[in-house]
């Protein structure tokens, strides 16, 4: 082997170490940072604080693509492809640095700035500048001062016999990178313990905690024949375990008892702050009502049915006394996330909104609103749900902007009637003969009158309807289909309270929810 040769391997070897000296630099500030984090209350760590920014700054029609394509995984795809970005640039910063140390110290420190910003102005983190500053101190220092320590081994000594060699003729100093690299990783290890022992959610504690109080006005029971009895077809009751979830938040807001109050001010004559205990102490009322989300592609499954229990919103307003001009309610929530709900809606006593404390008979789970959110039958749920809900403020529209209406969606935003097919699967193969069809239809606040079904673009024909709870949830249907041989399609269309047909034009769920029938293509021999 030539001389050349050897230094060139000798080169890339060093720089192939580098690589792993930028990955692992990196690994200890954000494992030290998040521990620091975690030990902190009300600050958020690096990873999460630039993932919620990403969240915000991204453009609708992305948070749109990201929830339609994976779903409620959309959060573990955005924070893996921040961890796989950030792999590719550590590695090649630290790689580079092993010849020019300062661009890929300078990568880091930039970095660091980066992160820093997103910590300090993190909008789910509750603690002050000087808290949220920890972990970007330790960041900066770990995954700086870990780098610089490697990069140097790295880069070796001079040889005393060689003056002025270049860095490739230096000698690694083998010694000091082993070293270096190793208190880097049991920094890493150190912080990645720490971040498990404590990252948890304190709230989780107070929520085992919760005695909750019988309501004073219960649901009345839910009717007979709600279900129609064909398997796969949606359950009437959505579990809390199954109940989809949508929301900004990359880690579930953690909102301890101790320091939350529900706030009730603006345009009142009276402010209110109630704190969970006054909450539970009022008179609460249980109520069904189907949540819907404004995601919901026809078809859909990013709507769910549960049992409520909460103080009614008209209440808590009636008693700060809204004044007059008032038309709005910007609600706000612990991880600084806003809706802008109609003042009637909330003051309507037939479909009564809830701050609601409990879901489907348990405190209301964490990523689903602990310790209370806002439920408003009948508008979809980036205007009327908030979780994790502190304040509601009387306001009128003209004044303020919410968090989605900020992204181009409309402020009014009633759910629009619609149904679903669930059984059978699209593109299903199913024997010839009786086959149930069947799903479930939902207009709240007007309720399901009639659910149709069409084959192959014939006549619509009636299905059989299961019993109707109230008006503010949806209701199971199936129609008991001859199915003959060869491939066909099924299409369902609803008719709600007010006479209405749902429309089979075609709309997309932006600015105001989607529109059209809903249909599947099965497969029958
Ligand atoms: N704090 C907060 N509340 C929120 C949201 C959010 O992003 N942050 N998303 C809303 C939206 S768009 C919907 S559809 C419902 C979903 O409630 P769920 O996750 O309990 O099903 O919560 C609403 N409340
Ligand atoms: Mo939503």
């Amino acid at each position: 082997m030539s001389e050349p040769e050897t230094q060139d391997a000798r080169t890339s070897g060093r720089r192939l170490l580098g690589g792993v000296a930028g990955v692992l630099a990196a690994l200890a500030g954000l494992g030290l940072a998040e521990g620091a984090a975690a030990l902190l209350s009300g600050v958020t760590g690096p990873f999460l604080a630039v993932g919620n920014r990403m969240v915000d700054a991204a453009p609708g029609q992305l948070k749109d693509f990201a929830v339609e394509h994976f779903g409620t995984n959309d959060k573990p795809v955005l924070l893996g492809g921040i961890a796989a970005a950030l792999l590719l640039i550590t590695l090649v910063a630290g790689a580079v640095g092993v010849r020019r140390p300062r661009v890929g110290l300078g990568v880091f420190a930039v970095m660091s700035v980066v992160a820093t910003v997103a910590m300090v102005t993190d909008r789910s983190a509750t603690a002050g500048t000087g808290a949220r500053l920890v972990p970007a101190v330790v960041l900066a220092v770990a995954s700086l001062g870990g780098l610089h320590l490697m990069l140097a081994a790295l880069r070796g000594v001079p040889a005393a016999s060689t003056p002025g060699s270049t860095p490739a003729e230096r000698s690694l100093d083998r010694r000091r990178f082993l070293l270096a690299a190793g208190a880097v990783t049991v920094g890493a290890v150190v912080g990645g313990a720490l971040t498990r022992a404590y990252g948890g959610l304190a709230a989780a504690a107070d929520r085992a905690g919760v005695r909750l109080p019988r309501p004073s006005t219960p649901a009345p029971p839910v009717p007979e024949g709600v279900e129609v009895g064909v398997k796969g077809v949606t359950p009437y009751l959505t579990s809390n375990a199954d109940f989809y979830r949508v929301d900004t938040a990359l880690k579930v807001p953690d909102v301890p008892l101790d320091t939350w109050t529900l706030r009730v001010h603006g345009m009142v004559d009276k402010e209110l702050e109630l704190t969970y205990d006054d909450l539970l102490a009022r008179d609460l009322v249980e109520r069904r009502i189907t949540l819907t989300c404004v995601s919901n592609e026809v078809g859909g499954p990013y709507l769910g049915n549960a049992t409520w229990l909460g103080v009614p919103v008209r209440e808590l307003l009636a008693e700060a006394g809204v004044k007059d001009g008032a038309d709005a309610v910007r609600s706000r929530s612990a991880d600084d996330w806003t809706a802008g709900t109609p003042l009637d809606r909330l003051m309507d006593d037939q479909d009564e909104a809830l701050v609601a404390i409990a879901m489907n008979g348990e405190p209301l789970p964490l990523k689903h609103g602990f310790p209370a959110r806002l439920v408003t039958p009948g508008l979809y749920g980036y205007v009327s749900a908030t979780k994790w809900l502190t304040e509601l403020e009387v306001t009128r529209f003209s004044d303020f902007t919410a968090y989605w209406t900020n992204k181009g969606y409309d402020a009014q935003a009633p759910i629009k009637t619609s149904s679903r097919i669930d059984v059978p699967d699209s593109f299903a193969r199913v024997k010839a003969g009786r086959v149930p069809v069947a799903g479930v239809a939902w207009s709240q606040t007007r309720g399901i009158e009639k659910v149709e079904v069409r084959i192959d673009g014939g006549p619509w024909q009636a299905a059989r309807l299961g019993e109707a709870d109230n008006k503010n949830t949806w209701r199971q249907w199936v129609f008991p289909w001859d199915a003959e041989p060869g491939n066909h399609r099924i299409e369902v269309r609803a008719e709600d309270g007010s006479g209405y047909t749902q429309t089979g034009a075609r709309a997309p769920i932006a600015p105001d929810g989607s529109t059209g029938w809903h249909s599947v293509t099965v497969f029958v021999a």
